[in-house]
């Protein structure tokens, strides 16, 4: 079902202003390609659960596939803050949009930079930036979500190439990626990152079905049965858990970016509705009980706003601890999915429709709040870094 898409972002705190003109370029010019790209397609793609690959070539020409990566490799050589508003954008269309680039992105392309070789980057980067490759990354376990150290996907040494044995879940992309980003241990139990590419023997990526949340992304296993990697697809630069923990560091910021989108989309179609439904002879936009929820939503939104663009520029100037973007990821994220609950009830029975964007961005969330590190998970990174006591241990 196709609807108009009648989006106005809300600026309560006029935060253009703090934006430079290039990072006000690419946020409209991914605005105006999410609304005649994605709104036309995206409702109907999640009722059907397909993620609608023929919007890869035109995520590629936005530069929505490694945005800070710098252009000798393919990249858009663009700042933090271009790539958060980048994926607000993206997300304001729909979560599973912003995944696919999120994963493409900071999940593939930032660790290939990162800690690849320079055979590696030359080899993957420029193709995954055109979209010509597409990646996915593999941490998640069937025994080992939140706990990723514990995991038991391994490799063993064979001369010229390792023997790779394990299976990951829940991977965003997995079932059309061409290349895999696998983390792994050694015969010594050291974590490793790999490449891992479609067609090598033993290596499979069966889809996961019956989602009623991100419906529009594709989401898989990797099963590694004796799988043959060259030594030369190992990350050379990096070992132990922080290096998949690095990457999730750029993904989770993108996010707390992402979030804000959906939640603007929400908040704007509430706002709308609620000056056009007449009850009880006026608008219910002039209830006070409808009034307080829009006026806490643009205060959440306004909030979420200020919190990751400040947490950009920290990152422009290489000062963002982890800590602090889990604090805006959670935080955001707890934000949108808030609003979307709260702009769902706003609509009504027609709040449970796909001729409004509600329902759709609210189900996508509850994705959202569990990747990347779970709410909870979240809370006890940030209680940890103000008391000094590990509750993970
Ligand atoms: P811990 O002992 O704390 O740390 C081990 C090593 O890692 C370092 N480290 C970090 N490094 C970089 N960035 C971070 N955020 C880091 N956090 C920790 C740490 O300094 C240490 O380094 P070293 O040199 O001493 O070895 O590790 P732990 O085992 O106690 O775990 C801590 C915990 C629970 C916070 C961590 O495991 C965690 O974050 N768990 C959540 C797992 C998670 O977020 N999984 C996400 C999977 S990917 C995904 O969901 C993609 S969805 C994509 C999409 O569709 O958009
Ligand atoms: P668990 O870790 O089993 O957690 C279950 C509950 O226990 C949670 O509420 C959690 O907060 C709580 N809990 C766990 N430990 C503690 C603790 N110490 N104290 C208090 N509470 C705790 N992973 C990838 O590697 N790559 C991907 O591309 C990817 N894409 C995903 C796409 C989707 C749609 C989804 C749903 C997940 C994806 N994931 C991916 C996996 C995701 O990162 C995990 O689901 C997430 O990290 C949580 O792990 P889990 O599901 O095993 O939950």
């Amino acid at each position: 079902m196709a609807r108009t898409d009648l989006f106005q972002a809300p600026d309560y705190y006029l935060i253009d202003e703090l934006l430079t003109d290039e990072q006000k370029l690419v946020r409209d010019s991914v605005r105006a390609w999410v609304k005649k790209e994605v709104s036309p397609i995206i409702e109907d793609a999640c009722q059907k659960a397909e993620f609608p690959k023929h919007l890869i070539k035109g995520l590629a020409s936005i530069g929505a596939f490694g945005p800070y990566i710098p252009t000798e490799y393919g990249g858009a050589g663009l700042d933090q803050i271009s790539y958060g508003l980048i994926m607000q954008e993206l997300e304001r269309g729909d979560s599973g949009i912003r995944s696919t680039a999120s994963v493409q992105s900071s999940l593939v392309m930032y660790p290939i930079f990162t800690y690849g070789s320079e055979e590696q980057k030359k080899k993957y980067l420029p193709k995954l930036a055109a979209g010509e490759l597409m990646g996915c990354f593999g941490l998640t376990e069937p025994d080992h979500g939140s706990n990723p150290n514990g995991m038991i996907t391994n490799f063993k040494d064979a001369d010229d190439h390792v023997i790779l044995n394990g299976a990951k879940m829940w991977i965003s992309n997995a079932p059309f990626a061409d290349i895999a980003v696998v983390w792994a241990k050694n015969e010594h139990g050291v974590i490793h990152g790999l490449v891992v590419e479609r067609g090598m023997a033993g290596f499979t990526t069966p889809e996961t079905h019956g989602k009623w949340s991100l419906r529009a992304s594709a989401t898989g296993e990797l099963v590694f049965d004796n799988v043959k990697v060259p030594k030369e697809n190992i990350f050379p630069n990096v070992k132990g858990l922080k290096g998949p923990l690095g990457c999730l560091n750029s993904a989770r910021y993108g996010i707390s970016w992402g979030v804000i989108g959906a939640a603007m989309d929400c908040y704007d179609a509430a706002l709308r509705y609620s000056k056009q439904r007449i009850q009880f002879g006026k608008p219910i936009g002039a209830f006070q009980l409808q009034q307080k929820k829009l006026a806490e939503m643009i205060t959440e939104i306004t909030k979420a706003q200020l919190l990751s663009w400040r947490l950009g520029v920290l990152k422009n100037e290489h000062r963002a601890s982890p800590q602090q973007i889990s604090m805006a990821k959670r935080n955001n994220v707890n934000m949108a999915l808030e609003i979307t609950r709260t702009a769902r009830q706003m609509l009504g029975g027609m709040g449970i429709t796909g001729e409004y964007p509600i329902m759709r961005h609210m189900m996508n969330l509850e994705s959202v709040v569990t990747y990347e590190g779970t709410h909870d998970i979240h809370l006890l990174i940030t209680g940890m870094d103000v008391t000094g006591f590990n509750a993970f241990e």
